[in-house]
């Protein structure tokens, strides 16, 4: 048999002779070092992990991952005998030149070795070594007859990207606290590190907020039920408890996911309007009308007056208790802003404050909430929208209709995460329509995300830095299912996580099809209902 030593994703083919056991390397994403040696490491219930102070919390969760499938808890512990088999786990600072999410893993038959700079490098390098071993690891329940290998290996690995999202969407079907938590645990697998849900929108309102509590009451209670208009497809109703909030940041924390949390303004709002018909245009109106006709009344548009920054400021507040993420999403697209430039309270308003016309007020209104979340200390993150009328000192700019959002704002210094529907829309077709389930339009095959490179040539390269990352949207008003979210996301969400991941030099589609199908094997084991490949 060939040796193979992969580096940086070229197979060099040494033609030397040698028995290489312990199955074949297929981790996705791509690390950006592989070197293969020869035979295995086999985990058995004697098997020791090794280590200390905060590799020992990474450690537990190598321990956790390992149990169900292999049917025995591999304790760590703090220290090994010379000459015991064991997994060691350490934070080494010399790694740092890795970033905080490298790490190193050797495989040898006696040891095998995690070594990173920061507990996230473990993490990751916990999910390649579960990616090394047989698929049927990944079972919830206890497997038998199966040798646990892990082939001798030494992979060294760092992220292209620091920003690898996706989006799930439970303001248009209500997505169950649980569920969210199993598409984290599926994210982790694929060393993504940021889940934005869009908590807010026409649909519905899905965050439990003290001060405004009709936003609950009233605003996450319509059944709008999107894809079945004859009301007899699932409920899409619901909300988080602030309780749920704080379960599931902190179970993606535990997986080093940051949750980004969205609040929709001042368009994409009709859950707000229904709940406080005070924030809309010609409010008198508005609250004349039964709640659940008022949003169509304005499409879902506030009145950015100042009461209504302040309702969303205070909304705001309670978001940054809950979330600790650095950046907060606060929406901006598609903003029908005629309905500014058509009622004269906002023209008087614009007179007012001497802006130019809608798109000024809009940028006055994204500006405020801007400096409001800077002063503390987070930074906004708005659709690409928010650069019509100027862009907010502070803002992160996510670029979703194409690339020229993202082009402009980062050539003008502003950082931008790459976002476009010609690329990541996972809530678009990915397959002929008449063979696919009923989606939003689009047509988004696999071979197309995997060709998508964050990094337009029109960006300098001075400013190429300001690119965070990429992230893949699952838009929620024909998913409303966890099957259907899942079939949606995989495997365009395994190629999206190799975009953000992998060294572009190792791009390579016919080899990530290859690596694809063993990585499928570990989707259905996980129970991921991915859409089978053509
Ligand atoms: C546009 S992307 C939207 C979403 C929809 C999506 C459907 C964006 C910023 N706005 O509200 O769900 O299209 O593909």
């Amino acid at each position: 048999m060939l040796r193979f030593v992969m580096v940086f994703g070229v197979v060099l083919a040494l033609g030397l002779s040698s028995r290489a056991s312990g199955g074949d390397i297929n981790v996705i994403p791509q690390p950006v070092a592989v070197e293969r040696a020869d035979g295995a490491f086999r985990v058995t219930p004697s098997t020791r992990i090794v280590a200390q102070g905060a590799a020992a919390v990474e450690a537990k969760k190598l321990a956790a991952a390992l149990a169900p499938a292999m049917g025995f808890v591999l304790e760590p512990t703090a220290s090994s005998k010379p000459g015991e088999r064991a997994i060691e786990m350490r934070l080494d600072d010399s790694l740092s030149t890795l970033g905080a999410e490298g790490y190193e893993l050797r495989v040898t038959p006696e040891r095998i070795a995690i070594v990173a700079a920061q507990p996230a490098g473990l993490f990751y390098g916990i999910q390649t070594l579960r990616q090394l071993l047989p698929a049927a690891v990944l079972r919830p329940t206890r497997v038998d007859d199966v040798a646990w290998d892990v082939p001798c290996v030494k992979i060294t690995d760092h992220p292209r990207f620091g920003w690898r999202g996706l989006l799930i969407d439970p303001a248009r079907h209500f997505i169950a606290k649980d569920d969210v938590l199993r598409f984290l645990d599926v994210m982790a697998l694929h060393k993504f590190n940021r889940l934005q849900i869009h908590l807010t929108d026409n649909e519905g309102w899905r965050i439990e907020i003290k001060k405004y509590p009709q936003l609950t009451e009233l605003g996450s209670q319509m059944d709008w039920n999107l894809r079945h208009r004859d009301g007899t497809g699932p409920r899409c109703f619901g909300f988080y408890t602030q309780d749920d909030i704080r379960q599931i940041v902190q179970y993606a924390a535990d997986r080093h996911i940051t949750i980004v949390p969205e609040i929709e303004m001042p368009f994409h709002a009709g859950a707000e309007i229904v709940a406080y018909p005070e924030l809309g245009i010609a409010p008198d109106r508005l609250a004349s009308l039964e709640p659940q006709k008022r949003w169509r009344e304005t499409s879902g548009l506030v009145a950015p007056r100042p009461q209504t920054v302040i309702f969303f400021q205070d909304v705001l507040t309670e978001v940054m208790e809950l979330f600790p993420s650095r950046h907060i999403h606060i929406g901006g697209d598609e903003a029908n802003i005629e309905l500014w430039t058509n009622d004269p309270e906002m023209q008087a308003q614009m007179k007012r404050l001497q802006l130019k016309d809608a798109h000024g007020l809009h940028s006055w209104f994204i500006a405020h909430m801007d400096a409001f979340l800077s002063s503390h200390g987070r930074r906004l993150v708005g659709w690409d929208e928010i650069l019509q009328g100027g862009l907010a000192p502070g803002a992160t700019v996510m670029s979703w209709r194409g690339e020229q959002g993202g082009i402009a704002a980062a050539n003008a210094g502003h950082d931008v995460v790459m976002a476009p529907t010609s690329h990541t829309y996972f809530d678009y077709y990915q397959g002929p329509a008449a063979s696919e389930p009923l989606a939003i339009g689009g047509n988004l095959p696999l071979a197309q995300v995997y060709s998508y490179d964050p990094v337009p040539e029109a960006i300098a390269p001075d400013r190429v830095r300001h690119v965070l990352g990429v992230q893949g949207q699952l838009w929620g008003e024909f998913i409303a299912t966890p099957a259907h979210r899942y079939y949606m996301a995989y495997p365009r969400a395994a190629a999206l996580a190799e975009i953000g991941w992998s060294a572009k030099e190792t791009k390579d589609y016919e080899q990530f099809v290859s690596r694809l199908r063993h990585h499928l094997e570990r989707l259905r084991v996980l129970g991921v209902t991915f859409r089978p490949l053509d």
